[in-house]
């Protein structure tokens, strides 16, 4: 007879799910007894860069991610990276061992209490199931509802005990059933629509990352041309939804009430899509919308659409929304923006410390035009935007809630994700520090991002908040006396300090033909983010 273990890889086999992320204690070893052959194990040496691999896998994958963790303690020590996988939308489902079921009253060691309190409110479903005959329905169930609209995070946990109870066949009709999502707008709706955005006098495009997640970036571009519309990407942006030389783009918009509007003066009509309205970060009180504007809010996500403090909202699939909105406008006789001028070459001696600049104008005569870049230096925002073209769709990804110890792991698992694209990950000497662990995952399944880690030797981005918010004088802004290059070593990683442009260019060069990992360490000025 089936048992709970063989129902439930027979479940995950069929939902496409082969690779588990995990880190494992006692409570799950009964879950990885009998392996199967044809699943893989990826380990990673803390909960944070687990959860951060499975993120950079689901997100450049466009699938969900399996997590395994080791109850109470493992489910805390991935709290913190839960915090971006809420925000960007990333289909997680993740189990944590539970103690036996007899012994979770007492409080065992081990025993994780109320379970499923402690994921929330970072999770879209937690649950324990209530008797073993339950998990597979469990997963199954949380295997649906992380991937449906919108996307995110769920949690199961699961009493050891379980697995080796036996169930009857009919759980195995969990393993068949597909569930799916019709996100259309009516005939009424996009009729609305689409006259809305005929008549407006002067539109502009907002676009966020869930137009990447939806694969409509080359939809956006058509209607950003059939609109002639300029085209900003959402604040605090977490994907690049938009070629980024393209002639309609502006630019990514600052993370302020009183910033965007600023920036968006002029316009009758604000379209934004797939993204919050808005997701702010700067205090600069001000106006939500410049004066005379409407807004029109494009969205797969109930929770973003209801809490927005202005504008009219439409729920449904971005991508098919778009498909049926271009072909119900016509192409506009505005005239069509002007391109962005390219930024100047950063004049730059040849010698070290590099500007950042500097290192992003290499970076881009350098790296694959398909390249994917994962970033975490969060003071080297703006220059990276403009330095660096991206063009493809899934070229970029950021910690979506700021939450820092995304970077590495992620650009790990979205190596993982796409083979055939070289991952690039560019981390400050800040935030390399809250997941460096990746960094062994990476050399021992042979996974060949390159990491650069700017190093500047501070929280570039906290010295210049805490200018903002007169606060110049807090301790514990900066990092110095880290050799990126010793730690790297200590993992297995190939590691070398680049000081000059003529050194970065040798040593990138040569990081692109490695068959693994490989992170260069240079040492850079302070820029302004
Ligand atoms: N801890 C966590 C988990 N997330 C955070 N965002 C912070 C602390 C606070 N923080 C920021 O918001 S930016 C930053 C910190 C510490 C500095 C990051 O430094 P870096 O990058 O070296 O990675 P820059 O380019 O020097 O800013
Ligand atoms: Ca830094």
């Amino acid at each position: 007879m089936a048992t709970v273990h063989s129902t439930t890889y027979e479940l995950l086999r069929n939902q496409g799910i082969t690779k588990v992320f995990g880190n494992p204690g006692s409570n799950e070893l009964p879950f990885l007894k009998g392996f199967p052959e044809d699943f893989e194990y990826i380990l990673g040496l803390h909960e944070g860069v687990v959860m951060g691999i499975a993120d950079g896998y689901a997100l450049a994958g466009s699938r969900p991610a399996f997590v395994n963790l080791h109850a109470a303690a493992g489910t805390g020590n991935a709290m913190g990276a839960l915090t971006n996988s809420w925000y960007s939308h990333s289909p997680l489902v993740i189990t944590a061992g539970q103690q036996a079921r007899s012994l979770v009253g007492v409080e065992a060691m081990l025993s994780n209490v109320d379970a499923t309190q402690l994921p929330r409110p970072l999770v879209k479903w937690s649950y324990e199931p209530t008797w073993p005959g339950d998990v597979p329905r469990a997963l199954s169930q949380a295997i649906h509802m992380a991937t449906q609209p919108a996307p995110g995070p769920v949690y199961v946990s699961i009493p050891h005990d379980d697995w080796e109870q036996e169930i009857d066949d009919d759980a195995l009709l969990l393993a068949e059933r597909q569930v799916a999502t019709a996100g259309l707008p009516s005939t009424t709706q996009l009729g609305d629509l689409a006259e809305r955005l005929t008549t407006a006098r002067n539109p502009v495009l907002v676009l966020g990352p869930d137009v990447d997640a939806y694969q409509a970036n080359a939809k956006a571009v058509e209607l950003a041309e059939k609109l002639a519309a300029p085209v900003w990407v959402a604040p605090s942006a977490p994907r690049c939804p938009f070629p980024t030389r393209h002639p309609c783009f502006r630019g990514v918009l600052p993370a302020a009430v009183a910033g965007i509007s600023a920036r968006l003066e002029g316009h009758d009509l604000i379209v934004v899509i797939g993204a919050p309205v808005f997701r702010y970060h700067q205090h600069a009180p001000g106006h939500y919308l410049p004066k005379g504007a409407k807004l029109i809010h494009l969205t797969c996500d109930l929770q973003e659409a209801s809490r927005a403090p202005m504008g009219d909202a439409l729920i449904g699939d971005i991508g098919e929304m778009l498909n049926l909105l271009l072909q119900n406008i016509q192409q506009s006789d505005r005239a069509m923006p002007e391109p962005l001028p390219l930024p100047a070459p950063h004049a730059d001696a040849d010698e070290g410390p590099l500007a950042p600049e500097a290192v992003f104008d290499e970076l881009n005569a350098l790296a694959p035009e398909d390249a994917i870049y994962v970033k975490e230096s969060t003071s080297t925002v703006t220059a990276f935007w403009q330095r660096v073209e991206m063009k493809h769709q899934g070229s970029y990804y950021f910690p979506a809630a700021g939450g820092l110890g995304f970077g590495l792991p992620a650009a790990v698992g979205a190596q993982l994700a796409q083979p055939n694209r070289q991952v690039i990950g560019i981390i400050g000497d800040g935030s390399a520090n809250y997941s460096i662990t990746a960094l062994w995952t990476a050399v021992q399944y042979q996974i060949p991002v390159i990491f650069i880690i700017l190093k500047n030797g501070t929280y570039g981005a906290l010295r210049w908040f805490s200018r903002i918010l007169d606060a110049e004088d807090s301790p514990g802004l900066d990092v110095p006396g880290l050799d990126f290059c010793a730690i790297a070593k200590g993992y297995g990683v190939d590691a070398v300090t680049v000081n000059t442009r003529e050194e970065f260019r040798s040593e990138f060069n040569k990081a692109l033909k490695a068959q693994g990992p490989v992170l260069l360490e240079v040492p850079t000025t302070t820029i302004e983010p």
